[in-house]
């Protein structure tokens, strides 16, 4: 599956897996690179020498390109870009923020910039200071979200730049890639699918609520504190979304979220914990390897693709 995306990475299917923060670390990205695509460590809220050391260990699981992602919400986040161009990281994803200013120093070290975007306006930013592919994330994905939809943002995207576009939000199987592409995209950015990985180390009960999750259990919590965040509904959804409808104080709402995301991954507490998920959780209840993950949407997409083309008589 070749598009102008494969060809700039050297991967062989224009498939990443997201930057999960707490998720996302270097078995998984390197499992995801051995299987074609391109996988990411996500540095998340952690420190320049726990993203260095996972750096490391994925370079010794893989010859294969690999991404890390930068929260650019980060504290450690200036740290954490020298040492991706020292490092010599192929490929840096950006997320929260604009990476301008590590724009150069990245450049120069020859590590290819993909910054995730949920605006034209900083699309077209991102191009003018030399990005070489942009990630559209719509609001259907999990996590720290923008406005728009996966479908109304990817083909404005689209046609405001000239560098290759990727969409990322609501994408779990081969249809959603073959939407993907008929929006113009030539790549697509997966996340929650892969939580599921048999290569994810996240606690079980993460796992299985993902699983069990239904269509409509998906919330966005902190609209009114200007940090919108999707998970799935539990207990402390409610207690945060009723807080939030009173007019809670930032302090009061970031009591409930604190160290929430680690509570879910890494404890297992899928009451109180923040599981962040997009909202095609639904559909997403397989185990299975990066491997199988990667083959059956690429070969699903050329199917529904090859399907139509002769339905619609083309
Ligand atoms: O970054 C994400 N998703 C994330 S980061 C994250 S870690 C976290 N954990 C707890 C609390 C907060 C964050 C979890 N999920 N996706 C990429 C993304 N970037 N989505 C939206 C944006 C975005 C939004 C506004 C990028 C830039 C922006 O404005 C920047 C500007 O200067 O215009």
């Amino acid at each position: 599956m070749k598009t102008r995306l494969t060809e700039l990475l050297g991967i062989e299917v224009p498939v990443f897996q997201g930057g999960m923060a707490w998720v996302a670390e270097h078995k998984l990205a390197s499992a995801v690179s051995n299987a074609g695509g391109l996988g990411i460590i996500a540095a998340g809220g952690a420190d320049c020498d726990y993203v260095r050391d996972q750096v490391r260990r994925a370079k010794a699981l893989t010859d294969k390109p690999f991404g890390v992602n930068i929260m650019l919400m980060n504290p450690a986040a200036e740290d954490i870009a020298r040492m991706v161009a020292e490092e010599g990281v192929p490929v840096v994803t950006t997320g929260a923020g604009s990476p301008e200013k590590y724009m150069s120093m990245w450049k120069e070290a020859g590590v290819k910039v993909i910054p995730v975007v949920a605006s034209v306006a900083l699309a077209k930013r991102m191009e003018r200071c030399g990005a070489d592919a942009l990630v559209a994330e719509g609001c259907e994905s999990g996590g720290h979200i923008g406005e728009l939809t996966t479908m109304a943002l990817v083909p404005q995207v689209v046609d405001a730049v000239s560098v290759p576009v990727l969409a990322a939000g609501g994408i779990g199987d081969g249809r959603g890639m073959a939407a993907a592409f008929m929006l113009g995209a030539e790549g697509v950015q997966v996340g929650t699918r892969f939580l599921l990985a048999e290569e994810t180390q996240i606690h079980e009960n993460y796992k299985d609520r993902v699983a069990r999750a239904k269509d409509i259990d998906s919330q966005v919590t902190g609209r009114s504190t200007g940090h919108p965040i999707r998970v799935l509904r539990n207990q402390m959804t409610r207690e945060y979304l009723k807080l939030e409808s009173e007019g809670a104080t930032l302090d009061e709402l970031e009591k409930l979220t604190l160290g929430a995301l680690r509570k879910a991954v890494v404890d297992g507490d899928v009451k109180n914990g923040s599981v962040m998920a997009g909202q095609i959780a639904g559909l997403v209840s397989k185990r299975q390897t990066c491997r199988e993950i990667i083959e059956e949407m690429t070969t699903e997409a050329q199917k529904v693709i090859r399907e139509k083309c002769r339905l619609l008589d083309i």
